[in-house]
C-alpha cells in the first residue's frame, strides 16, 4: 500500500509524463524536425493546457524525499511555486488559443513562453 506522499509522486510524475507525450512531438514541430501538422500541433496543445492543470494538485506537504526529483524548497517558496505553475497554465492555454489559427509562425513565439514556464520551476526546483 502506498503512503500518501508515494501516492502524490505517482500522480505528478504520471501528469509530468502524459504532458511531455504532447509536448515533445510539438517541440519536434516548431524545431522543423517533424513536418508541421496544424490539426496533430493543436490537438497536442489542448492535451498540455487541460494537463497543466494537474501537476500541482501532486505536490503535497512530505512529499519532498525518496523517488522524487522535487526539490524540498517547492514547500519552503510555496508561493513561488504556486505562481510558476500558474504561470505554465496560462501560457499553455494561450498557446492552445494561437494553435488554433494553425500559423506556425505565430506559435512559435507562444511555443517558446510555454517552454519557458517549464524550465522556470525546473531550474529552482527540479533535481539536476
Ligand atoms: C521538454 C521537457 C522539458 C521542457 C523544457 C523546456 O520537452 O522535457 O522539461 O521541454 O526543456 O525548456
Amino acid at each position: 500500500e502506498k503512503s500518501p506522499a508515494e501516492a502524490a509522486i505517482d500522480y505528478r510524475q504520471g501528469a509530468f509524463t502524459m504532458i511531455k507525450h504532447h509536448f515533445g512531438p510539438m517541440g519536434a514541430m516548431v524545431k522543423g524536425e517533424m513536418e508541421f501538422n496544424a490539426a496533430e500541433f493543436a490537438k497536442n496543445a489542448d492535451a498540455v493546457a487541460a494537463l497543466s492543470k494537474f501537476p500541482a494538485n501532486g505536490f503535497i506537504a512530505g512529499s519532498y524525499e525518496g523517488e522524487t526529483e522535487a526539490k524540498p524548497e517547492i514547500e519552503l517558496n510555496a508561493d513561488d511555486f504556486k505562481k510558476k505553475m500558474e504561470t505554465f497554465q496560462v501560457e499553455a492555454a494561450a498557446l492552445a488559443e494561437v494553435a488554433k489559427g494553425g500559423d506556425i509562425a505565430a506559435i512559435k513565439p507562444q511555443f517558446g513562453k510555454v517552454g519557458e514556464s517549464c524550465k522556470a520551476c525546473h531550474k529552482e526546483y527540479k533535481k539536476d
